[in-house]
This record gives structure tokens, C-alpha cells and sequence, in this order.
């Protein structure tokens, strides 16, 4: 066998990989308001971030196959909830409340709730969060604060640009290397920034392949 053909096998390995763990169902499990309400778990966990509108809901409906499963609204900067799914028993997925909302610039980020920097800094399984960035803005000085945030509590993170389907090739590629750039001098983010699109179904199976690396292997009592 050529190198080549065992990179090709590798990456459809991953990719089946994928398959296999979204094609569990996902169970909404509960929505946390205050800390004490965060389940205790011993499931690998994801987190996905970003601010209000960027596509949070959108990206966990699409990977979960599930159109309603984490509600996505019109309506943005409402939800200060943590809202937990357990997948298959193998993987955790937390949509976490968005962030950048508020229209004085000021409160940005201090609406991102105390219960969602407790969160983040107190949870062992916490395996990564998915810092999602709207592909046709970039990187916004709220989600730097964010960045920096977590490189300081030492959790990985990894940029998802969203939306894709809004923009055209070249200038996803520009922002794509634009934000990776800018991630070199960040310590905990992950140099990888993947490209997708809920609404048409791009870089969804990356996606997936790329959380089943991080889920249990085998589904946990
Ligand atoms: N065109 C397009 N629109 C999207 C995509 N993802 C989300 N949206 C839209 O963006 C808006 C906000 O999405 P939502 O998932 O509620 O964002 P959240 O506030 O981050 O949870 C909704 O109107 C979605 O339909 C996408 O991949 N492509
Ligand atoms: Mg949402």
C-alpha cells in the first residue's frame, strides 16, 4: 500500500468514525441555569460558543442529524442557559449561552453569565470547546476576549467558521487563513479552523470525525 492510499483509508476511517457516533440519538438531558444544575457526568464533553446569532443551535441540530433538537431562534441573546445532550453515552454536547448581544459593547461580554465561566473553568471532562465565528466577520474583539479567557484556564479550543454558504470560496479561504494565523499565538486554541455550513451540510462530516476522536469509545454506563 502507497502512502497515499493510507491516508485515504485513515481519513475514511475518521469519517466513519463520525458516522458511527452521530448516528446515535441524542438526548436532551437538561437545560442549567444556575451551577449547581450543571449534571455530573463521567462523559467526554464539548462545549460550543460564540456570540448570539452565530449558528450555535444551527450546527448542533445539523451534526445531530436533528432539525429541533437544540432550538434555534430568530430571536437572539435570550437564552442564558447551559443546555446539555448526551450522544449515544459516549459524548456530551453543551450548547452554551451566546455572547456579544448586548448593543452597548461594554456588557458584551459580561453577558456571558458567571454560570458559563464557572462552567467552563470547572469541568475536567471539558475536552474542547468549539469557539463558532460567523465566516463572513471573523474574529470580533468580543470572541478574542473569549479566546484569551480560555487560554488563561488552559482549555483547548477550536475555531468553527460558520455560515459558509453566505460567502464565496476565496474569501473563506482568506478568512480561513486569516483566523489561523491569528491562532499561532494563542496557547489553547487547536491550529485547525474547519469551514462549515448547517444550512448545506459543509464540513459537518469533518466535524463529526474530528469530535469522535474526542468521544469515549465505548458508550459508558
Ligand atoms: N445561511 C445559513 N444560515 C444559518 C446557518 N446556521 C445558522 N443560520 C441562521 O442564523 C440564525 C441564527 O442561528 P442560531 O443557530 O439560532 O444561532 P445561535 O444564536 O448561535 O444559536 C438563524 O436564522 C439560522 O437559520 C448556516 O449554516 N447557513
Ligand atoms: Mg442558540
Amino acid at each position: 500500500m502507497t502512502d497515499e492510499d493510507q491516508g485515504v483509508e485513515e481519513e475514511q476511517a475518521h469519517l466513519e468514525a463520525g458516522r458511527l457516533l452521530f448516528a446515535q440519538e441524542a438526548h436532551f438531558i437538561l437545560a442549567a441555569v444556575k451551577a449547581d444544575q450543571v449534571p455530573e457526568s463521567a462523559l467526554p464533553e464539548v462545549a460550543f460558543a460564540g456570540r448570539s446569532n452565530v449558528g450555535k443551535s444551527s450546527l448542533v441540530n445539523a451534526l445531530t442529524g436533528r432539525r429541533t433538537l437544540a432550538r434555534s431562534s430568530g430571536t437572539p441573546g435570550r437564552t442564558q442557559q447551559l443546555i446539555f445532550f448526551n450522544l449515544g453515552q459516549r459524548l456530551m454536547l453543551v450548547d452554551l449561552p451566546g455572547y456579544g448581544y448586548a448593543k452597548a459593547p461594554k456588557q458584551d461580554v459580561e453577558r456571558w453569565t458567571r454560570l458559563t465561566r464557572s462552567y467552563l473553568k470547572g469541568r475536567p471532562q471539558l475536552r474542547r470547546v468549539l469557539l463558532l465565528v460567523d465566516s463572513r466577520h471573523g474574529l470580533k474583539d468580543v470572541d478574542r476576549r473569549i479566546m484569551r479567557e480560555l487560554d488563561e484556564a488552559a482549555v483547548s479550543y477550536q475555531v468553527v467558521l460558520t455560515k459558509c454558504d453566505k460567502i464565496k470560496q476565496p474569501a473563506l479561504d482568506r478568512v480561513q487563513e486569516t483566523v489561523a494565523k491569528e491562532l499561532v499565538s494563542h496557547g489553547a486554541a487547536h491550529p485547525e479552523v474547519l469551514a462549515t455550513s448547517s444550512e448545506k451540510g459543509e464540513g459537518i462530516e469533518r466535524l463529526r470525525a474530528s469530535l469522535a476522536a474526542l468521544a469515549s469509545p465505548e458508550p459508558l454506563p
